[in-house]
């Protein structure tokens, strides 16, 4: 019998040392705000804003928290001696750029936490979790192993929920979570189809790839996760993403493309072969026609796309269609601001559009999509997960007075090596965990 099952969406919530270093080379957001002085309280409040507005309508919305940042334990396995008040000055002067990567809040952006594959697909009937190695970026490859902890501590019933650990962290097996898989199914309880989109083939070096940008994605990692996931032939299918577009800066599959129910909306650059991805997916969804909205260049060029970041919106499931977040740049770009407009009087499954602002996040490269790790569950199974990171009123308010008590409004480069900082954020963390019921997951409390 099929099970009622719910999309819940968790939020990472931004972390008290969210600035802007530049790090990811082939992001353009993060690169053309390089050593722009971030404001950490308006980056968490605005995304506490977004999760406690789709809250409000009525959508399960969880929160995922932040890593310890600047991290210790990192620099001390690069060699750093001392105490930790030495190592920060010592990294300081010599690395900044070490530890402005052990210092990211990059944990915020959940949908690169980990991938997802829920219980109607998988060969056992468990939810499982991959967290993500991210290994292309060094300052998000030291994210899997907090993840994995907090993503336990959430999940933690094992008759209903499985948990891998992170594909080996090397390039062959790059893996960068949900942000390039999405699933397609007729109603979140139905079997679903796995659509997994990789940047490059790791063992054919003849295969087509980015010339300029890194692809983050191999097919060989997308495969592992499908093998340890359980998922058959009839729950997955793997699609290259269009090296061009990697090369104009769309570093992740869900920069072009995003999907939920029958619906996919996608860019016509996303795929590098688009026919074929779409017959599969047609062939492979059972009990729904996929719709697929595709948005021509002529509409938006694919430049608009990336600035306005309109395909990084959550699409979500409303009582009479669908409705697509868009971050607020979507208003700013004119090519993006008409298409919008049409779009919800054609009569198609989107039927309303929704701006959020996530400005603080969107400088990084991280639109509302990224901010989320969607985890589709049935009844049973979401009564059996940890309702403490779940979003309630109360929550939301015991959320935004921590982050007005801990937070900075200003943070720059230099501010990094600051250890009072480090302090700050520790005792922020523990009195978060505490408020979110996950024990101890970070180093500094085992
Ligand atoms: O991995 N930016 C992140 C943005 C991740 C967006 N996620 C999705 N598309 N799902 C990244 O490139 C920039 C950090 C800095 O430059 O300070 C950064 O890590």
């Amino acid at each position: 019998m099929v099970k009622h099952a719910v999309e819940a969406n968790f939020d990472g919530l931004v972390g008290p040392t969210h600035n802007y270093a530049g790090l990811s080379w082939g992001n353009v957001a993060s690169k053309s705000n390089v050593n722009a002085v971030a404001n950490p309280k308006e980056a968490a409040l605005q995304g506490l804003a977004k999760m406690k507005q789709l809250a409000d309508r009525g959508y399960v919305q969880g929160v995922l928290p932040p890593h310890e940042r600047p991290h210790i334990p990192t620099l001390r396995a690069l060699g750093f001696e001392g105490t930790e008040r030495q190592i920060l000055e010592a990294v300081a002067s010599t690395d900044p750029s070490i530890l402005a990567a052990v210092s990211s809040a990059s944990a915020m952006w959940t949908a690169n936490a980990a991938t997802v594959s829920p219980s109607t697909d998988t060969a056992d009937h468990r939810v499982h979790f991959t967290p993500a190695n991210l290994s292309a970026k060094f300052h998000r490859a030291i994210e899997h192993r907090v993840t994995g902890r907090a993503l336990k501590s959430i999940f933690t019933d094992e008759s209903y929920f499985a948990h891998h650990p992170a594909l080996p962290s090397v390039s062959h097996f790059g893996d960068e979570g949900a942000a390039n898989h999405t699933r397609f199914c007729s109603r979140y309880g139905e079997p679903g189809v796995e659509l997994f989109v990789y940047g490059q083939v790791a063992f054919n070096e003849q295969a087509p790839a980015p010339a300029k940008y890194p692809a983050r994605q191999t097919l060989e990692a997308s495969q592992a996760i499908a093998r340890l996931h359980g998922l058959s032939d009839r729950h997955a299918v793997f699609a290259q993403q269009n090296p061009a577009a990697i090369d104009a800066g769309v570093f992740h599959n869900d920069v072009i493309a995003v999907g939920n129910g029958n619906c996919l909306f996608y860019h016509q650059l996303a795929f590098l072969d688009e026919d074929r991805v779409l017959a599969e997916l047609r062939d492979r969804l059972i009990g729904a026609e996929l719709e697929a909205i595709r948005v021509s260049s002529a509409e938006v060029p694919l430049g608009d796309a990336v600035a306005s970041y309109l395909f990084n919106s959550q699409l979500l499931n409303t009582p009479d269609g669908m409705l697509l977040a868009v971050p607020g740049e979507c208003r700013e770009v004119a090519s993006v601001s008409r298409y919008l407009d049409d779009l919800v009087k054609t009569g198609g499954p989107i039927t309303a559009v929704e701006v959020f602002d996530v400005k603080q996040s969107m400088r990084n490269g991280g639109g509302p999509a990224c901010l989320r790790l969607r985890v589709v569950l049935n009844h049973e199974e979401l009564q059996a997960i940890n309702r403490g990171v779940i979003l309630n009123d109360a929550l939301y308010d015991r959320l935004v007075s921590w982050v007005n008590a801990h937070y900075r409004n200003e943070l720059s480069q230099q501010d990094l090596a600051d250890p009072m900082l480090l302090d700050d954020v520790r005792k922020a963390l523990d009195e978060l965990t505490g408020i979110l019921g996950l024990g101890s997951i970070y180093d500094f409390q085992r």
